[in-house]
């Protein structure tokens, strides 16, 4: 039987705004690990790790701590490939830009393996920015732009495999920057904001997608953003945006996930524990997570693997 592996990234350097560090604690104190013990897994805690030795960051410079970014990515990336050898990876953020490092590291995981590799990524944003295109100098905006193989991210590990694009798929979207919006439209990222999901449902582009995945025998990485649902259900985030998902709808793509048999890692990021309340943010993350690993309300229990 494979372990769940949670992996803590207090990582803050994706952006300036304090307090995503503090977020693999918040979920270890919401219960995280006695969610999925409860549905049946062992659970393997690898603690928090800190990023791999790097250059100092000028405070002055564009690009906010691009150094030790480049440190956690290197740092996420081995443990990632190592982690997914022995079972399935939970990342604790930690903003955004850990995912720089944990899909760097299990698509290398899949590209060792011969096996493609799919992203689902749920976010109010596409993070499809690159160190060159960006405004705001916040790397936690640019992974996608990073795994799919765009230029311009010097220092950082080379990709020897990108995700093609049309194993990408972005679901809640509602704040797309001019640079990104252009740049996504020549590219064959599934991208459905929100307004498309308010007219189709989100079952139905998941599904499509879900059955890219399986047909193609894919792996399937889930990025889950706090900012993908609604500032009121889950106020903990630097970046809230309103009209985001319902707490039904992100239960019910976690459901499907879960159904589908698919996942092979998880990130769980930008939860800002210091603006939460009373760590409500946290407990529906959490409940989250429990969703896409078999956690139901009614029916019996599933699991996602064995
Ligand atoms: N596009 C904006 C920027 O690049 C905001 C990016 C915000 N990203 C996150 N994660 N909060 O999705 O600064
Ligand atoms: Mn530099
Ligand atoms: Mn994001
Ligand atoms: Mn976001």
């Amino acid at each position: 039987m494979r372990d769940i592996i949670l992996i803590g990234a207090p990582m803050d350097s994706g952006k300036r705004r304090k307090g995503c560090l503090m977020g693999p604690d918040a979920y270890r104190t919401a219960g995280l690990t006695e969610a999925l013990t409860g549905l049946g897994y062992r659970v393997r805690d690898w603690g928090n790790l800190a990023p791999a030795e790097h250059a100092p960051d000028d405070p002055e410079a564009r690009i906010y701590k691009h150094h030790e970014t480049v440190g956690w990515t290197n740092r996420l990336w081995r443990t990632g490939q190592d982690a997914m050898a022995k079972g399935l990876p939970i990342f604790l953020g930690g903003d955004h830009a850990l995912s720089l490092g944990s899909v760097g590291g299990v698509n290398a995981y899949s590209t060792e393996k011969n096996q493609p590799q799919f992203l689902l990524w749920l976010d109010a944003h596409t993070d499809y920015h690159t160190p060159e295109t960006t405004d705001s100098g916040n790397l936690h905006g640019t992974p996608v732009g990073y795994v799919t193989g765009r230029k311009g991210f010097a220092g950082f590990p080379k990709i020897e495999r990108p995700i093609p694009e049309e194993n990408v798929c972005i679901l809640g979207l509602r704040s797309v920057d001019a640079a990104e919006r252009e740049a996504m439209q020549d590219t064959n990222i599934h991208a459905y904001d929100m307004r498309r999901i308010d007219e189709t449902g989100i079952a139905k582009p998941l599904a499509a997608f879900l059955n890219k995945v399986k047909k193609a025998n894919g792996a399937l990485h889930v990025s889950l953003d706090v900012d993908f649902l609604d500032p009121a259900f889950a106020p903990a985030v630097g970046t809230t945006v309103p009209g985001g998902a319902t707490i039904r709808e992100a239960h019910l793509v976690m459901e499907m996930i879960c159904d589908s048999g698919l996942m092979s890692s998880l990130d769980l990021v930008e939860l800002n524990p210091f603006l939460d309340e009373r760590g409500r943010t946290a407990q529906v993350m959490v409940d989250l997570a429990a969703s896409a690993l078999g956690r139901r309300v009614f029916d019996r229990p599933t699991r996602a693997f064995s």
